[in-house]
């Protein structure tokens, strides 16, 4: 394989690092942390990180909420340690992947301080989206749209002089006011930060939310007759300009550069558009993540995925989980395992042995697909969603924004357990001044990395070992899939002479003919795969394709 083209096959690893480890005690995760794990990293055969942002920030939204986008923030260390950082993850074969936050910025951010104190109609003003208020006195939002984290995506400022002035947009919290990007500068801006980070050696980027960019210039009241595809700020056709934008920035380097976008859309038509030959590189599969544990549902989303991405010749993405979703191993032990991304279904029983024995065979399909994948820290210790956060110590928005309504994201950041009997197990380092951010479960003794560690059980060596075949077996990664003859509810496939059994029925089936078993998720039980089990096998060179 072309190495530029090394993300198409690539598996890459998101560190959220707030949550990853903690390298000074004070219960939050930082670079000198991650550090200190790279070489777990490199072990695990992935072949890329993916940092989640780690700029100066208020933290009203994660980081999600960029107050410079050329620093770090304090509290995770300083911009030669990410520099350091990046250059010792390549010695160890690993590539750094920055996540770009283009829609909104913080609301310390200095341009839309800048923006509150200057009046109406000023310059400052127009790199994002103010405007007067609807009804009397402009007591009223001026359009309808709502914030995807609840209520209006409208906030009101304040004049001068105390008394209530404009409104500004932000399709989220409204400490991330939306940037206005038909303003040039935003353009420019933007541009400089590409490089920024391009230039530190980041083989790539993320790009936050990269569907919501561009906005209806009228900024219309929602149309009730014509949802959901009404684009007035969703995947409006003028953001595919900014991509072509950023391609040609990214293939200017002597190793180009990947791009990387997320964009949840359900229309698939619409999301294989953004991979058109000179825009991104790849993007999100979330319709994979969202599927429910149904071998039908399964093998059509796969399979759709596949037609849309062959057809623009770019490579298929596979996520099970990241920062924002329900953690598998609970989506997958819930009765109902079909999942929808703004309900996280808080109180909803999930058996989690039956959770873990689907995600580790959901981990294999995944790691079998054509295609690049991605692995969120903790799913490769198959840690399950932390359900019982005190609301006290909750911190994320969607849980205020929703009244309580939404349990919020928090439960999949819970900081990662490295090894001890008891909480922070190793996250942070002995004598730590600092609790960890969020409080973690005294159950996950057995959970850690060290108590995981070479156990032949384990999930982190199950894990391992996929991440070793896919990178010794040249048909696993980008490639052909062709579809096995399979019984009911289970999926069968092969990759030249490597198969993928995943058995979705209740009752064990029996394998094909083969040479070998390179890895199961579960034990086989009488040569037979086991329900909810997942197997690779070595066929015999002369099976015939179909
Ligand atoms: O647009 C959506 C649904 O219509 C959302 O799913 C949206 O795409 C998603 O929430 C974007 O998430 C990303 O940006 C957010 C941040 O809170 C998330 O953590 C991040 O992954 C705002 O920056």
């Amino acid at each position: 394989l072309d190495d530029d083209a090394w993300w198409r096959s690539a598996v890459i690893y998101q560190v959220y690092v707030r949550s990853f480890a903690d390298g000074n005690g004070d219960g939050t995760g930082d670079l000198a942390g991650v550090r200190a794990k790279l070489r777990y990293l490199a072990e695990l055969g992935v072949d890329a990180l993916w940092f989640s942002p780690w700029y100066p920030s208020p933290m009203a939204d994660g980081g999600y909420d960029v107050a410079d986008y050329r620093d770090i923030d304090p509290a995770y260390g300083t911009l030669e340690q990410a520099e350091r950082l990046i250059a010792e993850a390549k010695e160890l074969g690993l590539r750094t992947i920055v996540d770009i936050v283009p829609n909104h910025v913080s609301d310390r951010h200095p341009w839309f301080q800048a923006a509150l104190d200057s009046p109406p109609g000023s310059p400052a003003r127009q790199r994002f989206w103010f405007r007067p208020g609807r009804g009397d006195g402009g007591a009223e939002p001026p359009n309808d749209w709502n914030s995807i984290f609840g209520g209006s995506a409208w906030t009101r400022t304040k004049n001068a002089d105390g008394t209530p002035g404009e409104w500004y947009l932000h399709l989220f919290a409204p400490e991330q006011p939306d940037l206005n990007w038909t303003h040039p500068l935003v353009w420019h801006e933007h541009e400089q930060i590409l490089r920024f980070w391009f230039d530190r050696g980041a083989a790539g980027v993320r790009i936050d939310s990269a569907g919501l960019l561009a906005k209806h210039a009228d900024l219309p009241d929602l149309d009730p007759d014509h949802e959901p595809g009404q684009h007035v700020h969703t995947d409006r056709d003028e953001v595919h300009d900014i991509y072509r934008s950023w391609r040609r920035l990214a293939d200017s380097y002597a190793e180009p550069r990947a791009l990387i976008g997320e964009i949840w859309l359900p229309d698939l038509e619409r999301l294989a558009r953004y991979l058109r030959p000179g825009e991104l590189h790849t993007v999100f599969n979330f319709d994979f993540l969202a599927c429910p544990w149904e071998p039908d549902r399964l093998r059509a989303s796969i399979e759709q995925s596949l037609h849309f991405h062959e057809r623009v010749g770019a490579p298929a993405t596979w996520v099970l989980s990241n920062h924002d979703v329900t953690r598998p191993v609970t989506r997958y032990g819930r009765a109902d395992t079909s999942f929808a991304f703004a309900t996280k279904r808080a109180g909803t029983a999930s058996d989690l042995a039956l959770g873990l024995r689907r995600a580790r065979a959901a981990a294999l399909l995944m790691f079998a697909l054509p295609g690049s994948a991605y692995v969120y820290q903790g799913e490769e210790l198959g840690l399950p969603e932390v359900e019982d956060i005190e609301p006290g110590r909750i911190q994320d928005p969607m849980y205020f924004r929703s009244g309580g309504v939404d349990p919020g994201r928090d439960g999949s950041r819970v900081p990662v357990p490295w090894s001890g009997s008891e909480p922070p197990y190793g996250f942070s380092p002995d004598g730590a001044t600092g609790e960890p951010w969020l409080p973690q479960p005294g159950t996950w003794a057995g959970l850690t990395v060290e108590a995981q560690d070479g156990d032949p059980a384990s999930t982190l060596t199950l894990y391992r070992a996929a991440l070793r075949i896919r990178r010794t077996e040249p048909s696993l990664g980008d490639g052909p899939l062709t579809w096995l003859d399979a019984p009911a509810d289970v999926l069968a496939f092969r990759r030249d002479d490597v198969a993928c059994v995943v058995n979705l029925s209740a009752d064990p089936v029996a394998l094909p003919a083969h040479e070998e078993v390179l890895l199961a998720s579960a034990d086989l039980e009488d040569g037979r795969l086991g329900s909810d089990a997942a197997v690779w096998l070595r066929l015999p060179t002369d099976t015939p394709e179909q």
